[in-house]
């Protein structure tokens, strides 16, 4: 029999009723169907059995031993217990609390999609549940954390319902049908298929054919979750690459059309595999694994990119038929990827392989790219075979190795994409989609209430983790590994933007990008002799070796060509650097890097500053320097910059004093200095001047210049009439209230923002995000989220036309902070996490955020009512509005926080 449309295609699961639709009763012989569930799991699929009898009963009967890579569950007593079906034999899942499945369900209303099953691992204990309700959301949450949402769901025999149906059949984007007689009272939606048990072997066994013959896999649609491009516009294709770039932290390859399209600029990239020296140093293209070698011509295309599960979905049509695929780089194993396609037989034809990034053309066997300093190889494993559906199937592994400095090996490659190959496709695709759902799992921001600025976040949070290593060294370039834009070199925005999120949710990664620094601490030594100066030099833009990589000119569209100097006069990126190693140091409590590489940072950094600061009589100055602001150039005591380099001396000092004997006099004359360091602070205006002078220029505000913001201030105005004004390019004062809220003075956010903040073009796609998370901490949440959406749609929108060379990690970093900081008011106190709520914009229901504060993992939900603590071990709170502290225990806890309006920070 022809299956109905909505079952021609792979489901990744298969929940379905064990008594009437796999059986027809208790007696039947259940040999068959176990050969069908067992031959279904070993290709991937995952099968959730649910029925009223007990487990002795139903295995007896079933007997089931699947090998994998699929999962069997048995959702058993009604789904009052669940257990796992292994070759291993069957054993007893952990169950829940029903207040734990209360949470999740509010959890799951939130998200629009199945709750973070974290608070359901954190809270089980062993008590039965009772409402089959409750069962059926633990299957989708058990499904949700191996990386497959309801769209990849087919529930089989839903009018049994030994499960709770309805909480089933109803989860948006679930495939439901049912093999009973027609009478049975289905819900609205379940696919009608008579038959029973003979009907659901069917099912099965075309699940099974469509694996075996290699069929892409089916590819999450959820909302909120699903980012989507549904055609080929040839004038922001290339901002679509960006946007839809795969990448595992290590490697990142733009979302490219699967067949060639001239708009298009496909590349793969690698983390701090630069060539070329000095300025000219970019990264470095590798060969192409993701682009299938064809003359068919790509007359439109749909891309899908399942956020959840870091897998690109792609339907493109062409002059000889649509070309479906899936691929993934494999979070779980940097350096692999996977691929594969169904196509008709005359679009790939020919051998495939891998592409030269440059010229498109197909390289016969492994390939290797190398140009000093780098070089990278890359090898494919290939299966091509033809269908009897007429079509062909592609798969491909491939796999990559690096040396930022030297040769790569050839042979490594082929051994990645050989033992990758060997895993299997099927065991690739589980390892990689459950690396991404446990990574969410602390990491998601859900908002209540505004759908596509969920999807927005989502995104951002995304790209930060597709851009950054968890181990090794962590270069990431202002683009991460997206685009080619800036050629990779890594700013301020990695220490400053990037890291807060990866130091909160994923310690490795930001412990991979201080290591990077780490590394190049001894040639940031040397650069200081070479500036004269004493301790560590970093450079303003930083690629392999750690020397200054800064263009020195640039050549605008007139044809003029003008000085940077920024590589000269960027000065704060050392305190930066020391800000990003105290922030990972706080929010982990690591004392091996505290104590040892982290406190190098610190140490060197001070002492560039105490050679850098000029004493003048009783006060000390910073002459010449660019800020943040970079349409001022050559200031003297910019404020953002004394500021910094004060928190730097101090926070290096109390290292001296708690740690370190010998440093003490070194230490004492570090403090003096910042004592001394001129801040531009004016208490009667409670407004810091963003640097000497800047007061006496022209008082233009470019709020009420520009029609819109952000825009680019020279351009409207001239840069040299900007250079003359008080218009300024990003936040500049305001960074010290974002970073060092301790180390300004008190009440000074409000009359700082109130001042600044009209004579911002938000020039810089950094500058937006800090500001939404600054109107947030002084309790102006509508504001905040017009800023937060601009923020967040910079490449969305492609707001600068700039997203085509990469999407602006920076920015991205600034929407979950405003998140996490900014509303939820969430920092690392040093006993206890520190939560200090803010008002929610009057849209939002509420906003969930999660973070790791010291090894473990906690969620934290705000609504207008109060705040929810739901660690997964026990750990101390300290709720900031009242000072109230508590220890709250894997249970989870509701803390009541007093009107919070009318306290800004
Ligand atoms: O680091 C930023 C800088 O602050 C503004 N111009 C762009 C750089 C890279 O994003």
């Amino acid at each position: 029999m022809t299956l109905p449309a909505a079952l021609r295609r792979r489901f990744e699961a298969v929940v379905f009723d064990w008594d009437g639709t796999a059986v027809s009763d208790r007696h039947a012989d259940a040999t068959r169907v176990r050969a069908l569930m067992e031959a279904c799991c070993a290709e991937g699929l995952n099968l959730v059995l649910t029925s009223a009898r007990d487990i002795g009963d139903v295995d007896a009967q079933l007997g089931a031993r699947p090998s994998g890579p699929g999962t069997l569950r048995l959702a058993v007593n009604r789904g009052a217990e669940v257990f796992a079906a292994d070759a291993d034999g069957v054993r007893l899942l952990p169950r829940r609390t029903a207040r734990a499945a209360e949470q999740n369900a509010a959890a799951a209303q939130t998200a629009g999609a199945p709750a973070s099953p974290l608070a359901t691992e954190a809270r089980r204990v062993e008590i039965g549940l009772n409402d089959p309700a409750d069962a059926a959301r633990w299957i989708l949450e058990g499904l949700w954390s191996l990386g497959i949402g309801p769209s990849q769901i087919l529930v089989c025999g839903a009018a049994s319902g030994s499960v709770g149906r309805d909480a089933l059949v109803s989860a948006p984007g679930v495939t439901a049908v049912s093999v009973g007689a027609a009478s049975d009272g289905m819900p609205a939606g379940v696919l009608s298929l008579p038959g029973g048990p003979v009907r659901f072997a069917e099912i099965l066994a075309d699940q099974l054919t469509r694996r075996r013959r290699r069929d892409p896999p089916s590819v999450g649609d959820e909302t909120g979750w699903a980012f989507s491009v549904p055609a080929i516009d040839p004038r922001s294709e290339r901002a679509a690459e960006a946007l839809l770039t795969l990448g595992d932290g290590r490697t990142g390859t733009r979302g490219s059309v699967v067949v060639v399209v001239p708009e298009s600029a496909p590349r793969v990239l690698v983390a701090g595999v630069y060539r070329g020296h000095g300025p000219e140093t970019e990264l470095l293209a590798a060969p192409l694994w993701n682009i299938i070698a064809t003359n068919a011509a790509a007359r439109g295309a749909s891309r899908r990119l399942d956020l959840h599960a870091g897998t690109l979905w792609q339907a493109v049509e062409t002059d000889a038929g649509v070309v479906e695929a899936a691929a993934f780089a494999s979070l779980a194993r940097p350096g692999t990827m996977a691929l594969r396609a169904r196509a008709p037989a005359d679009v790939v034809s020919a051998e495939q392989g891998l592409l030269d990034a440059d010229t498109q053309e197909a390289i016969a066997g492994p390939a290797r790219v190398a140009e000093d300093p780098g070089s990278i190889a890359a090898a494919l494993v290939e299966d091509r075979s033809r269908q009897d559906d007429g079509g062909v199937r592609l798969e491909r592994v491939a796999g990559y190795t690096w040396q930022a400095h030297g040769d790569a090996s050839m042979p490594w490659a082929e051994e990645r994409a050989r033992s990758a190959a060997r895993h299997g496709y099927e065991r690739l695709l589980r390892d990689h989609r459950r690396a991404w759902a446990s990574r969410w799992e602390v990491c998601d921001a859900r908002i209540d209430g505004d759908d596509e600025l969920q999807l927005a976040v989502r995104l951002a949070i995304y790209h930060l983790v597709a851009s950054t290593p968890a181990d090794g060294e962590g270069p990431v370039g202002a683009r991460g590994l997206t685009g080619d834009a800036y050629r990779g070199h890594v700013f301020w925005d990695s220490d400053s933007y990037m890291l807060p999120f990866h130091a909160a949710t994923n310690p490795p990664s930001a412990r991979a990008m201080l290591q990077y620094r780490v590394a190049r601490l001894p040639g940031a030594l040397q650069e200081a002799k070479v500036r004269g100066r004493a301790g560590a030099c970093f450079p303003w833009e930083s690629a392999e070796d750690g020397r200054e990589v800064t263009p020195t000119a640039a050549t605008l569209p007139s044809g003029e060509v003008v000085p940077i100097r920024t590589g000269d006069l960027e000065d704060h990126i050392d305190a930066d650097i020391a800000w990003a190693a105290s922030s990972y140091a706080a929010w982990t409590g690591d004392t091996t890097f505290a104590h040892g590489p982290g406190r190098d940072l610190l140490l060197h950094t001070a002492r560039f500053w105490a050679s850098r600061i000029a004493v003048e009589g009783a006060r000390s100055h910073i002459h010449g320097v660019i800020g943040p602001d970079e349409y001022h150039e050559d200031v003297d005591d910019n404020a953002y910059t004394n500021v910094m380099a004060r928190w730097n001396l101090r926070a290096a000092a109390r290292v001296v004093d708690d740690s370190i004997h010998g440093w003490e006099r070194e230490a004492a004359h570090w403090q003096r200095l910042a004592d001394a360091l001129v801040d531009g602070y004016d208490p009667a205006s409670g407004i810091y001047e963003q640097f000497a002078g800047f007061s006496e220029l022209e008082p233009l505000i470019i709020a009420q210049l520009a029609d819109r913001r952000p825009v680019s201030a020279p351009l409207l105005l001239g840069a040299e009439r900007v250079a003359r004004s008080q218009v300024i390019k990003q936040a500049d004062v305001l960074m010290l209230h974002y970073l060092v809220p301790g180390e300004v003075a008190a009440g000074s956010l409000v009359p700082n923002l109130e001042y600044y903040e009209p004579r911002t073009a938000h020039g810089s796609t950094l500058s937006p995000g800090v500001h939404a998370a600054l109107l947030a901490r002084a309790c102006r949440p509508e504001e905040a989220l017009q800023w937060l959406c601009v923020a967040a749609r910079i490449d969305l929108d492609d707001v600068g036309a700039t997203t085509a060379g990469g999407v602006h990690l920076a920015a991205m970093g600034t929407v979950w902070r405003t998140l996490s900081w900014g509303f939820a008011g969430l920092s690392p106190g040093a006993d206890a996490l520190i939560i200090d709520p803010r008002p929610l914009p009057a849209s939002w229901g509420s906003l969930d955020v999660g973070v790791r504060y010291r090894g473990t993992p906690v969620r934290i939900r705000i609504d207008p009512a109060g705040v929810t603590v739901a660690p997964a071990g026990p750990i101390d709170v300290l709720l900031a509005p009242t000072g109230h502290r508590e220890h709250v225990g894997s249970a989870g806890t509701r803390l009541v926080v007093p009107e919070p309006q009318g306290r800004p920070a």
